[in-house]
């Protein structure tokens, strides 16, 4: 029996989502099964391919729902969770008691681990650090950006390999590992640790690029490196080397899309108040509350730049209003 297991591509939080719950479905629901695990990527366009839920069962973990009867798990906790109004309804309405959604968390890692102990008996423990170092990745929770910036942290160098990587036997090969071993000992794997040096060496020259590229006004940065490839870039990178800011927009470029990326910084003198997921939807991207990304075709840069300059218009625009108080 075959268990497809879709998750967000390049994300440290989707891979570990694919590792928590395929453990968990091991032990608690079935064991004589075949995982296959399969990224899923925010493109412009339709995200799901019908003829992809080919497993007896098909799970989507921390990636936008899909109402086709061939998914039987789902667990999400991204803001812009649902295509359509229709899809939030088909969620509303489903009985399977196997779909789950909760934005509140953190990660969907965490989250996957909090439904599969209270609802179905897994034990968390052996992944106990996985959740802990998902839940500081993907909600930002860092001390401050030097530290996330540094590299240090197996989780973190972890991270930077999966966002970078263009090899689609990577992810899949990883999965297993973030499951069952130590993080420390993930990155010592023979097909992990040569990927490393080379990608510290891209990661220091990003921060140059950055520097030169990026235009700080109104506690808003805003910068272009679609010239650069460099999609994956660490995205703590604007606030460390801009502690003043507040909101970022950068746009960056890969083979199959350019990417509006609109953030907000965790460390910053005064919190965000725009709600980036609600900015990010207008255009037809998506994310959470305080970081949301927009994917265009790479035959639609033109259209990437027209969103990017307006978003970081209004940013700016809030960002004034906000400092100075009302206006009267
Ligand atoms: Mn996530």
């Amino acid at each position: 029996m075959k268990v497809k297991v879709f998750y967000h591509d390049r994300c440290f939080d989707g891979a570990s989502s694919a590792a928590l719950f395929s453990r968990f479905y091991a032990e608690r629901i079935r064991n004589d099964v075949e995982f296959v695990f399969s990224g899923l990527l925010h493109r412009a366009g339709s995200l799901f391919n019908e003829a992809d839920f080919d497993g007896n069962e098909n799970a989507i973990v921390d990636f936008k729902y899909s109402s086709s009867r061939k998914i039987t798990w789902w667990f999400d906790h991204h803001q812009s969770a649902f295509l359509s109004p229709e899809d939030a309804a088909h969620f509303e309405q489903d009985q399977s008691t196997r779909k789950f959604y909760d934005p509140d968390f953190k990660s969907c890692t965490s989250f996957i681990a909090t439904i599969a102990e209270q609802r179905f008996g897994f034990n968390p423990a052996s992944v106990a650090e996985l959740v802990h170092w998902t839940d500081i990745i993907d909600g930002a929770l860092y001390k401050d950006a030097k530290t996330a910036v540094e590299m240090k942290e197996p989780a973190m160098q972890l991270t930077m390999v999966i966002e970078s990587t263009q090899d689609h036997e990577f992810i899949p090969r990883l999965i297993p590992l973030l499951a069952t071993k130590p993080l420390a000992e993930v990155v010592r794997a023979p097909f992990v640790a040569p990927l490393l040096p080379p990608l510290l060496e891209r990661h220091r020259n990003s921060l140059e690029v950055l520097k030169s590229r990026i235009e700080s006004r109104d506690h808003t940065l805003f910068f272009d490196i679609t010239d650069h490839d460099l999609e994956g870039y660490n995205k703590f990178v604007p606030y460390y080397l801009n502690p003043e800011s507040i909101y970022s927009v950068g746009l960056s470029k890969s083979s199959f899309r350019v990417k509006v990326s609109v953030g907000s910084n965790p460390w910053a003198p005064s919190p965000p108040i725009v709600n980036l997921a609600k900015v990010c939807e207008r255009y037809g991207g998506g994310g959470h509350a305080r970081v949301g990304a927009i994917s265009f075709d790479v035959n639609q840069h033109k259209e990437a730049i027209k969103a990017a300059h307006e978003i970081v218009d209004e940013l700016r625009a809030s960002a004034r209003s906000s400092l100075s108080g009302p206006v009267t």
